[in-house]
């Protein structure tokens, strides 16, 4: 076989609570800013289909799991509601959240899949948001509480924990440009939630460590390499500043402990640097993570901005560079983002030489399609061909790395059956299996059948 992965290498796939779990105003769940945003504004979302229409795990997650079964799986990612487990936000767990995830987990257990949960994915709960969402400092005491909660009642079952997922994207969605409620637009703003992130998760990991639970924690970071147009010095400074920006911001203090001084520095100069209290530079030293979830999907390319920025406007990263279109890029045609499967290698020797080699694991890639019925083969199977090329060759990359001493764990496509997504609902579809959203049918992509088999012989050629 030419590409064989080392044994115990985690074959699986990634979804969130508020993404397929569907119920979301039952089973005693509480709203969260989704659910909200969706009532106040629904032509924001995607043919006006919101939070509750989802392949409804909540209902369906015991033939969900079998079918994972089927996919191959060793391993799956999904997150815990917060606003499900602890509805008022603080306080008592709802017991109807604890019977559905206990079942969950055992059903898991039952076909051998090791779970991999995370305890936030965009999905603030209503009750937190309006004490002022990652804002507030009480909200990341209430957090460190049902971070604690989850450990205690799921913790003999869960050895692999998440405090976040992609924590950069509600900065930059709520606080930057437009994307997530509370959509607003400031800066400052936008760098306490990303500060504020960072004391929260920290936080639950000192409250695991003290809790001494036989497992691992880490962070979920959609690290996204930042290349340059050229290598003149200007070009070099803009990637250089949209790597501390969007990357570093959460790598450093997630596995250092602390925050690149060019960062400070700069935010310092631009007077952005979010207020400070006694004691957060310790507790962020303690929120040092054992295992680093790396989402990729595709590069930033950037270069040296072309025209001056008019001090008038309001800070924005976009003043230190601009946006560059490299020409012959490879893009996905049904979606718009560029491939570039070397990011993968790129981001694991960048771990492997200036993060102490910390393993990891590919928490997300994949590749959304829109109108991706149009791909049926005669019997009905979405013939994915496109998917199979491009989980495929980042496996490739990614085990070139393994090869040059990355500690690099596993590969979790995003998602396992197409999901309801963040305003985009279903226009985009990632699964390795397709969802008929009507009729709630579930039929294996080709894609899933090619990922079984080289998950079972652990490699492929
Ligand atoms: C990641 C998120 C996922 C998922 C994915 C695809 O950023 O962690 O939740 O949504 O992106 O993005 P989209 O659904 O917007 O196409």
């Amino acid at each position: 076989m030419q590409y064989r992965f080392p044994e115990q290498f985690w074959w699986g796939s990634a979804s969130s609570a508020a993404q397929a779990e569907g119920a979301s105003l039952q089973g005693g769940k509480a709203p969260t800013i989704w659910d909200h945003w969706f009532e106040q504004s629904p032509n924001r979302f995607h043919q006006q289909i919101g939070p509750a229409q989802t392949s409804g795990f909540y209902e369906h997650f015991r033939d969900d799991i079998r079918l994972l079964k089927q996919l191959g799986h060793n391993s799956f990612r999904t997150s815990i509601a917060w606003s499900r487990l602890i509805p008022a936000g603080r306080g008592e767990p709802n017991p109807q959240a604890v019977a559905f995830y206990d079942a969950m987990l055992d059903e898991l257990k039952a076909e051998g899949i090791e779970p991999f949960i995370c305890l936030f994915h965009f999905d603030m709960p209503m009750s937190m948001q309006a004490l002022g969402g990652w804002e507030s400092r009480e909200v990341i005491e209430a957090y460190a509480e049902f971070a604690e909660t989850s450990f205690r009642l799921f913790g003999g079952k869960v050895k692999h924990w998440f405090t976040f997922n992609e924590p950069i994207v509600p900065v930059e969605g709520g606080y930057l440009y437009d994307f997530h409620y509370p959509n607003v637009v400031d800066f400052r703003r936008a760098a306490t939630v990303a500060y504020h992130t960072m004391l929260a998760h920290a936080m639950a990991v000192q409250r695991y460590r003290e809790l001494g639970q036989d497992g691992q924690i880490g962070i979920i970071l959609n690290l996204t390499p930042s290349y340059p147009r050229s290598q003149h010095p200007a070009d070099l400074k803009a990637a250089k500043i949209a790597d501390l920006m969007f990357n570093r911001s959460f790598l450093d203090p997630a596995v250092k402990g602390e925050y690149p001084a060019e960062l400070v520095e700069l935010l310092r100069e631009y007077d952005q640097l979010p207020a400070c209290e006694p004691g957060d530079a310790a507790l962020l030293a303690a929120g040092k993570i054992d295992l680093l979830g790396v989402n990729y999907y595709q590069p930033r390319r950037v270069k040296a901005r072309s025209h001056a920025v008019n001090p008038a406007s309001p800070f924005m990263p976009e003043w230190f560079f601009d946006y560059y279109e490299m020409p012959g890029r490879k893009m996905n045609p049904h979606r718009g983002w560029e491939i570039y499967e070397q990011g993968i290698y790129d981001i694991l020797i960048n771990l492997r030489d200036h993060y102490g080699n910390i393993p990891s694991y590919i928490s997300e890639n994949g590749m959304g399609v829109e109108g991706e019925a149009r791909f049926k083969g005669e019997d009905g199977q979405i013939q994915d061909d496109y998917r199979i090329g491009f989980i495929r060759d980042h496996l490739i990359w990614l085990h070139k790395g393994l090869s040059e001493g990355c500690q690099c764990r596993g590969y979790h496509l995003w998602t396992f059956i197409d999901n309801w997504s963040w305003s985009n609902a279903y226009k985009n579809r990632y699964g390795f299996i397709e969802l008929e959203l009507e009729s709630q049918t579930r039929r294996i992509k080709k894609s899933g059948q090619w990922f079984a088999t080289a998950a079972r012989e652990n490699g492929f050629d």
